[in-house]
């Protein structure tokens, strides 16, 4: 049972533990808890209050992080927003998400007329009540069509989805995790949450490569195409031994490469709305996401996966309304194609990807699956193209190592997958369609090969 703001109890109950570490600076318990105290008061000196809407506009560092638990301990309704969201989109966001206030940490600058904070120290009044089920946090979505939609989250149902994921990782005060997500997603602030609720150490890159940073840790939450790209370089990081997958489909390939390389992997599966991880398993060489954590549950019906769980959104904020995220019996429709296999979860796709070629159904997830096991491809995303014969035809946007051949892969897939799947054209993955998000979009790789043709 919590009675305070997590990061007060920590500094109450191991004041000189190491709470957090960011290139030189160590910071223990004690020096964190003084650090938010006085950035709280900072902000609240400048207007800021419960219920207050405030955007934080900035890259994982030292200052986002602090910034993030100030805000909560004011009260405040904290929107994380990716830097690289383009300015149209945050204007016409962000004009219906009720913002007071915007600190932007990030360059260049966003031109938005909302009143800016800065960073300043005061010695004040430093923290509204600690109330759990207040809206503590606004994550936007990354929904394939339309305006992102803004998931509000208590702190309660970020505590509890932690909760149920150390009930199964084990970590513990004398870990330490890698901030290596951003904090605009809950991947990134489920990080927060674990290393809060463990009392361990959270690491920030702050000046340094990814690499070297990782070196030092105990864990890490990784999407697939981090942990190959990781696994191509020189040396696996000695001290890494628990990385939590998610975000996309998770090759037993690649936890097979890991887990020889001395890595524990552990397959995860969550969206925005449920605040990260509902179901995980420990990598085991099968494709499956593993069952529901603690307080969490899932079913399927008509195909699609359906999650009942104390981690939720308490709705979608717009206009200073919420509205539901889930049916009258407290279910999230997650419009994702699901089904139990030996006792664990296996994800197919999303039902909305689903297309038709010459009649048959195609599920592009099924392909790339495919062509991710192939030794020379990281990221594989299969697209529709119009096609007068056929209606549509699968194509296949490859991101993959230099000297891939594309005109040996059908030959390669031909006793993998039926002859209406093959890819009819292999394009290399632009790099601009990365948005610094934690994936990338498949609407913009279909956007951009409708371009094309
Ligand atoms: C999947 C999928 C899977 C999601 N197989 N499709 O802390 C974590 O759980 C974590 C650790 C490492 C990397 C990511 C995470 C996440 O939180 C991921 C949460 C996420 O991706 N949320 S999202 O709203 O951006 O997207 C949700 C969608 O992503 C789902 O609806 C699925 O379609 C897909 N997805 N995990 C296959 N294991």
């Amino acid at each position: 049972m919590i009675n305070d703001w997590p990061w007060r109890e920590r500094a109450n109950l191991s004041p000189f533990a190491v709470a957090l570490k960011a290139g030189d600076i160590t910071w223990c318990w004690r020096d964190l808890q003084h650090r938010i105290d006085t950035l709280a008061a900072g902000f609240m000196a400048q207007g800021v209050g419960e219920g207050a809407g405030v955007v934080l506009r900035s890259k994982n560092t030292l200052d986002a992080v602090l910034s993030y638990l100030a805000l909560l301990q004011t009260g405040a309704r904290l929107l994380p927003l990716n830097p690289q969201l383009p300015q149209a989109l945050c204007d016409e966001l962000l004009s219906q998400l009720d913002i007071a206030f915007m600190l932007d940490l990030a360059e260049p600058g966003l031109l938005l007329n909302i009143p800016a904070l800065t960073l300043q120290n005061a010695c004040w009044i430093s923290s509204a009540g600690w109330q759990p089920q207040r809206i503590a946090t606004l994550t936007l979505t990354s929904g394939s069509s339309g305006l992102p939609k803004a998931a509000a989250h208590t702190v309660a149902a970020h505590l509890a989805s932690a909760a149920g994921v150390l009930k199964v990782i084990p970590f513990t005060c004398n870990d330490s995790w890698l901030l290596s997500l951003p904090l605009f997603h809950v991947s990134g602030q489920g990080i927060l949450w674990r290393w809060l609720t463990a009392g361990a150490t959270l690491v920030l890159t702050e000046g340094q490569p990814f690499e070297v940073a990782l070196a030092s840790c105990s864990h890490a939450s990784l999407v697939p195409t981090q942990l190959w790209r990781l696994l191509q370089g020189t040396a696996v990081p000695e001290k890494l031994k628990d990385v939590l997958l998610g975000g996309a489909q998770i090759p037993p390939e690649l936890t097979g490469q890991a887990e020889s390389a001395g890595i524990r992997c552990w397959c995860g599966y969550g969206l925005t709305e449920t605040a990260s991880t509902v179901t995980a398993k420990r990598a085991d060489g099968r494709a499956g996401v593993g069952q529901a954590l603690a307080g969490k549950e899932v079913k399927i019906a008509d195909q699609e996966i359906l999650i009942r769980t104390d981690s939720l959104a308490s709705g979608y904020w717009k206009n200073g309304q919420l509205s539901p995220v889930a049916d009258a019996g407290g279910w999230l429709h997650t419009r994702d194609r699901g089904e139990w296999r030996d006792g664990e979860l296996l994800i197919a796709g999303r039902l909305d990807n689903l297309f038709f070629s010459g009649g048959e159904g195609i599920q592009p997830e099924d392909i790339e699956k495919v062509l991710v096991s192939h030794p020379q491809v990281l990221q594989a995303f299969v697209v529709p193209v119009e096609d007068e014969q056929f209606g549509q035809r699968p194509v296949a946007v490859l991101d993959a190592q230099a000297g891939l051949r594309y005109e040996e892969l059908n030959l390669w897939l031909s006793n993998k997958i039926p002859r209406f799947q093959w890819p009819v054209a292999y394009y290399p993955l632009p790099v601009a369609l990365s948005q610094g998000g934690i994936k990338i979009s498949r609407a913009s790789v279909r956007r951009w090969i409708e371009r094309l043709a």
